[in-house]
């Protein structure tokens, strides 16, 4: 994003801050935004694998299911100028082990859903319009779902192939992309992708 100038020339002062971009809200602004994206799926599809690849560029093989961090946040750039932006975005798993407990409140305040399943489980895709009418039920009505297949390095023990989880992507009305939980480029791909369609989505309900 290239800006207008260096950072000194930001600095707002009032009366002589000649260049407006556009007439957008300030939260629309290139550096503005939060953004909160859940990731639900079924135990072991990488959940808290790929929040820790986005935020901390780590991937840990072994480390035990039930120990996983819940919630990171990690700033993004998303977006085709002139609607490119830098977005803070709040990655939560939490609610798979705490789920009755937490389910409202995890859904509630969510501007997108990473509906994550595993391309070497294909029961991961199966479950996953069970969770679909969870964010259906619990989520705003504007929130943006994208349907993640991960694993994708684990080409040998893949079974659900490309066809099958476009098939039950577009059975859903969903888009679907597949990434690897150590696979950088994959995961930021995928993060992108849905903070874009938030952003697309909330502009598209202001005008
Ligand atoms: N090969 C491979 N293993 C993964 C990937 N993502 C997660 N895993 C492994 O799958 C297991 C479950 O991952 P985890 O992130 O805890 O799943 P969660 O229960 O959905 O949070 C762990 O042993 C991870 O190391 C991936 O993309 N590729
Ligand atoms: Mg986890």
């Amino acid at each position: 994003m290239g800006g207008c100038g260096s950072k000194g020339a930001q600095t707002r002062s009032p009366g002589s801050s000649g260049i407006k971009m556009t007439n957008e809200r300030s939260d629309e602004s290139a550096s503005g935004g939060k953004v909160k994206i859940i990731l639900v799926g079924a135990g072991g599809v990488g959940k808290t694998s790929i929040l820790l690849q986005f935020s901390d560029g780590l991937f840990s093989a072994d480390r035990p299911p039930t120990i996983g961090v819940d919630f990171k946040s990690q700033d993004i750039k998303v977006g085709t100028p002139p609607f490119a932006k830098t977005v803070k975005l709040e990655l939560d798993t939490a609610g798979q082990e705490r789920f009755r407990s937490v389910i409202s409140s995890f859904f509630r305040d969510a501007d997108g859903v990473l509906l994550v399943f595993d391309l070497t489980e294909p029961q991961s895709l199966s479950s996953l319009d069970s969770w679909l009418v969870e964010v259906r039920k619990h989520a705003s009505s504007t929130v943006e779902v994208l349907m993640v297949g991960n694993k994708s390095d684990l080409v040998e023990k893949r079974k659900v192939s490309d066809e099958e989880a476009q098939a039950a992507a577009e059975e859903f009305g969903l888009k679907m992309l597949t990434c690897s939980a150590l696979d950088r480029p994959s995961v930021i791909r995928c993060l992108g992708t849905l903070a874009t369609d938030i952003l697309d989505s909330k502009r598209k309900r202001r005008t």
